[in-house]
C-alpha cells in the first residue's frame, strides 16, 4: 500500500486544499493530511481546530486521515511509513517556496517531493488571504467550508467568538 503525507498549515484548509488531497489520493492508496507548524506564520485556528475543520471538509474522501504535527516533517514521513510528501502548486511564487522545502525534506530523510498542479479556478484561494478577506467584512463562503466560514468568523470576531 502506498502513502502519501500531504502537510500543510492549513489555517484554515481551504477548498484549494481539498482540491489538492483529492490529487494526491488519486495517485496513492492512502493519503495522511498533516496539520503542521510553519514556524513564518502566526496562525488564526488551534491546531486542535484545524485538524477538526479539515477532518469535516474532507470527510468525503475515502482513504484519508488527518493528523497533528509539531515536530519534524520527515519524522511524521518516516512513522507512517509514507513513500512521499505531496504539495500543491498555484504559481512560480509557490514554486519557489516549495522547492527549498522539498530540498531540504530531501537532505533531511531522502523522501521525495510530488507536486501537483491545483485547479486554476482556484488558484486564488490562499488560507491567509481568505482570512483577510474574512477580516474586512468580504465573502468567503465559495473559499471555504460552511464549517471553516464559522470558525474563521468567530476567531475574528473582536470578542474572540
Ligand atoms: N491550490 C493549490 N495548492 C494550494 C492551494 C491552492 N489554492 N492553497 C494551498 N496550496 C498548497 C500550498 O502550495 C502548499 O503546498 C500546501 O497547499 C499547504 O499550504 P499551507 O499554506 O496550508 O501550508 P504551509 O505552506 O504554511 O505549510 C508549510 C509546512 C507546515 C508544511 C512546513 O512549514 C513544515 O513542513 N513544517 C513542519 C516542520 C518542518 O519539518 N520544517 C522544515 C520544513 S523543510
Amino acid at each position: 500500500m502506498s502513502t502519501a503525507v500531504c502537510p500543510g498549515s492549513f489555517d484554515p484548509i481551504t477548498l484549494g486544499h481539498v482540491d489538492v488531497v483529492r490529487r494526491a489520493r488519486s495517485m496513492f492508496d492512502e493519503v495522511v493530511v498533516a496539520v503542521a507548524h510553519n514556524a513564518s506564520k502566526r496562525s488564526l485556528l488551534p491546531p486542535e481546530e484545524r485538524v477538526r475543520l479539515a477532518e469535516d471538509a474532507l470527510a468525503g474522501v475515502d482513504g484519508v486521515r488527518v493528523v497533528a504535527t509539531d515536530g519534524l516533517l520527515v519524522d511524521l514521513v518516516r512513522d507512517v511509513a509514507a513513500c512521499a510528501v505531496v504539495k500543491g502548486l498555484r504559481s512560480g511564487a509557490d514554486l519557489d517556496a516549495e522547492l527549498a522545502m522539498a530540498l531540504m525534506n530531501r537532505h533531511l530523510s531522502g523522501v521525495e517531493t510530488v507536486f501537483v498542479v491545483g485547479d486554476p479556478g482556484r488558484a486564488h484561494i490562499a488560507s491567509s488571504l481568505v482570512k483577510d478577506v474574512a477580516r474586512h467584512g468580504g465573502p468567503i463562503e465559495d473559499m471555504v467550508t460552511p464549517a471553516v466560514a464559522v470558525a474563521v468568523r468567530r476567531a475574528l470576531a473582536p470578542d474572540g467568538g
